[in-house]
């Protein structure tokens, strides 16, 4: 291959991806009017930085080829940072190693360009296998903490298990979302974890976490739910004990398991909270968004839940790496009152969603809550008909 060709190649591409970087979102039409999607994900694999996949060198890459490939950008934390909306994205590449990598928007809907290098994150001892599922906290000690999950393999796996592995939550902070420190990883009794989220305010002078104990990697087992628990430090934290605050239940969309989001925030009525929520079905597992408030005073304490799914995957959303899968670990309450919703579809890619503080609010107070049972649910409906044929 000629130099030309090489040039040509370079320049095809470096178009087609500044055309994909600079492209305008569009809010889309909302029926139920709690919140509204957007036309286009926000960020996909083809929106890493062309300087992490090829080589520039004529001489090394006459063909100009993709050296390091990528495979989905998804499970973003996120943050507001210095007027700018970051996503701290799950990159997962060809080699299926997941690493965080930042990339930022002007406006939270579209325009996000990652920064110049992928997240170093350093390691403990303990080097980590595998990475992802980072969560940004803006602690009132005045560090952002990211908390996310560990995977090493299962040191107790029999011969021949190449499979087995063992899920921690891994801690590092910083003050600038550059450098990080790496902290030891979150010492809990209650088996593996996942989804382990830092709340934002101290809570009795301790730090307060949401935890998902599970038996297994996969299977939560007897592990019951989102749980709350304190630690006197972040740097050797430790859960001593771990109260189920949102428990998984027979016949719901958290049947199976479920797990905490972002971490909560805060409104003259309580603390939302976004969480995902699996069941099983002849598909394989269906993981779908929900909301919960909890007490100001107590964020342990639900106080109200509405029914069922607050988002679920739809058209494109549904199809993936691991399809029929919706999850989230990122939202930015605006000043403004606006909120985004960053959520994944099927392991894939990254969406966002736009409301408001008093959407998400009513929505949480005013939509019926999971009777458990058809007939409750015919009966909630009973009651929305005879309410409107008053009017
Ligand atoms: O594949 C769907 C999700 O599965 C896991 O979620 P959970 O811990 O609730 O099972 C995570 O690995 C998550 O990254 C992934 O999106």
């Amino acid at each position: 291959m000629n130099q030309n060709r090489f040039q040509e190649r370079k320049n095809a591409i470096r178009k087609e991806h500044e055309a994909l970087l600079s492209r305008s979102n569009e809010e889309l039409f909302s029926t139920n009017g709690i919140f509204n999607r957007y036309k286009y994900p926000v960020l996909t694999r083809d929106h890493f930085p062309m300087e992490w996949r090829y080589d520039f060198n004529p001489e090394t890459n006459p063909f100009f080829m993709e050296r390091i490939g990528f495979n989905a950008a998804f499970n973003a934390g996120a943050i507001k940072w210095k007027g700018k909306y970051l996503l701290a994205v799950r990159g997962e590449g060809n080699d299926r190693k997941s690493f965080f990598a930042i990339a930022e928007s002007p406006n939270g809907v579209d325009n996000f360009r990652f920064w110049d290098r992928p997240l170093t994150m350093p390691e403990t001892e303990d080097p980590d296998t595998n990475v992802y599922d980072i969560r940004l906290t803006e602690h009132e000690d005045g560090f952002i903490y990211g908390i996310f999950c560990t995977e090493r393999k299962d040191p107790d796996a029999p011969d021949g298990d190449t499979s087995s592995a063992v899920a921690a939550a891994g801690m590092a902070r910083t003050k600038d979302l550059v450098e990080w420190e790496r902290l030891p990883d979150l010492i809990t009794y209650g088996g593996q974890q996942r989804n382990v989220v830092l709340h934002p305010e101290f809570i009795k002078g301790k730090y307060a976490f949401y935890t998902r104990p599970q038996d297994g990697f996969i299977e939560t087992g007897k592990g019951g739910g989102i749980a709350f628990g304190l630690s006197e430090s972040m740097v050797d934290s430790e859960v001593k004990e771990e109260q189920i605050m949102d428990a998984k239940t027979y016949h719901t969309i958290y049947e199976l398991k479920n797990g905490q989001g972002p971490a909560p925030i805060k409104t003259e009525k309580g603390w939302l909270n976004l969480a995902h929520g699996v069941r099983n079905c002849a598909a394989g597992l269906r993981y779908t968004l929900y909301m919960f408030m909890t007490a100001l005073d107590d964020p342990s304490k639900v106080i109200h839940k509405p029914s069922g799914l607050f988002m679920g995957p739809l058209s494109q959303e549904r199809v993936g790496d691991v399809s029929n899968v919706l999850f989230t670990n990122g939202w930015i309450a605006d000043d403004d009152g606006r909120v985004f919703i960053y959520y994944a579809s099927s392991d894939t890619r990254m969406h966002v969603a736009t409301s408001t503080i008093h959407q998400l609010v009513d929505y949480c107070i005013n939509t019926p809550e999971d009777k458990l049972r058809s007939a409750a649910s015919v009966q909630a409906i009973n009651e929305l008909i005879d309410k409107n044929k008053t009017l």
